[in-house]
């Protein structure tokens, strides 16, 4: 894994500017400050700046410069983050201008993946991610390289032959995935064959994903304590999908994946890398939006999550809202949707029956009799079916019986 950051505690400057729309701003930085605490940086301060006209070599306005450079000098920073998408070259000017490191929010969002990668398919995804962004910052690296060993010029010969290094390591590890991707699809095909639904749950990170995973398991008549996903306060805990099967109390079963959060500002090079591990959520058949009603911020966090959502090519699968965290924050006037605590578990039952109309509008309840002959079927809809009420009759079992459209067609010739 290449290492961009190698961060240990060192002390750090955050800069912004905005054009307008200030409390949008102002909460970015705020999840600028969360992005750098969870790369172990410890943030001194932050200077922002309205921007009048946006200065193509430094970005930010020549004072403005010079006042992060004077506070770089007294504060001793090691490094300044930039909350704005700024070129090489702007980046590369106000490294040498202010005299210190200076990263950008990509940097940060990719080495938070690269420290919470756990399986062999998320770690690969954020190298290649990696990669890809040192290679669109190659000569901002190149130009510190050739600082640091005293040379001139720009080091073109050295420039090209990292260049293709790291392409042809991109491709080395593009080819391992697709591999490790196409098990997977076999996989998800056997599971299609099933014609169990699959839910998705998607939404910013934080939100409360997992923790509505588990509490969703603890309904499910299969349910064991390994099957719960690893939750945590910190932003992308998750970065793999899990998928569990949910069998409700009248036998109704679907699939159940938790998904990597979002965030504002999604590096495009993850959004890339990961585009196999999200493109699950594209063959979902519903997705649960998760939002965090309790932050302030609910509305952007749920606009970034709907324009992800687009980018990957979701556009014709039914999307519940799901307002979580309600105990902190009980407005249920906001929109359309279940509010719910996934922590607390309130109102998980009418989430669930929200689900169960969504996903089998195609079940109905009929009457049918099973002749003793064919004691396997009772037995297959015993476990596949709802056996609502039963009766012992001198033709055979009398059911009232709740099943698929699939099984009553293939049933059909059993009713009475
Ligand atoms: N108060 C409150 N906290 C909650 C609720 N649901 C989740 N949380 C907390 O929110 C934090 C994040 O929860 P997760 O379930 O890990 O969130 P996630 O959406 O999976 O996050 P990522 O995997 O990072 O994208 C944890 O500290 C949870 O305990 C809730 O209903 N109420
Ligand atoms: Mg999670």
């Amino acid at each position: 894994m290449v290492d961009i950051l190698e961060t240990k505690n060192e002390r750090t400057l955050l800069i912004g500017g905005y054009v307008e729309d200030e409390e949008d701003f102002a909460y970015s930085m705020e999840e600028l400050e969360n992005l750098a605490k969870s790369c172990e940086l410890n943030v001194v301060g932050q200077i922002t700046q309205k921007l009048r006209e946006i200065s193509s070599r430094t970005y930010y306005g020549k004072g403005k410069i010079e006042e992060i450079k004077q506070y770089v000098l007294a504060n001793d920073i090691e490094v300044v983050v930039t909350n704005d998408d700024l070129s090489t070259s702007q980046l590369k000017n106000i490294q040498e201008e202010v005299n210190c490191r200076v990263m950008d929010r990509t940097g940060l969002i990719l080495d938070i993946f690269a420290r919470r990668a756990k399986t062999k398919e998320a770690m690969l995804q954020v190298e290649i991610a990696q990669l890809e962004y040192l290679l669109s910052r190659l000569s901002l690296l190149s130009g510190n390289f050739n600082e640091r060993l005293g040379l001139r010029g720009p080091g073109e010969t050295k420039f090209e032959l990292d260049r293709r290094k790291l392409e042809n390591r991109i491709s080395l590890l593009e080819k391992e995935l697709k591999e490790m991707v196409e098990d997977r699809k076999t996989q998800r095909k056997r599971r299609n064959k099933n014609e169990i639904p699959v839910v998705a749950l998607v939404g910013y990170t934080n939100s409360g994903k997992s923790t509505l995973m588990n509490t969703i398991l603890e309904y499910s008549k299969n349910q064991t304590e390994e099957k719960k996903v690893y939750v945590e306060d910190m932003l992308f805990a998750t970065l793999e999908t899990t998928t569990r099967q949910i069998i409700l109390d009248d036998n109704k079963k679907f699939l159940l994946t938790d998904t990597v959060g979002f965030v504002s500002h999604l590096p495009h090079q993850l959004v890339k890398a990961f585009r196999s591990t999200l493109e699950e959520i594209t063959e979902a058949d519903l997705i649960l939006h998760v939002i965090d009603i309790s932050n302030k911020n609910y509305e952007l966090q749920l606009k970034t999550t709907e324009q992800v959502l687009k980018e990957i090519g979701v556009n014709d699968i039914p999307i519940l809202h799901v307002y979580n965290k309600i105990d902190v924050n009980n407005i249920m006037t906001v929109g359309e949707g279940v509010f719910i605590s996934a922590k607390d578990k309130t109102n998980i039952d009418i989430l669930i029956n929200k689900i169960r109309e969504i996903l089998f509008s195609d079940y109905r309840t009929v009457k049918m009799l099973i002749p003793y002959t064919q004691g396997s079927i009772y037995s297959y809809l015993k476990e596949n079916a709802y056996i609502k009420s039963e009766k012992y009759t001198e033709k055979g079992i009398e059911i009232n019986v709740e099943l698929s459209s699939i099984l009553y067609e293939k049933f059909k010739h059993l009713l009475k």
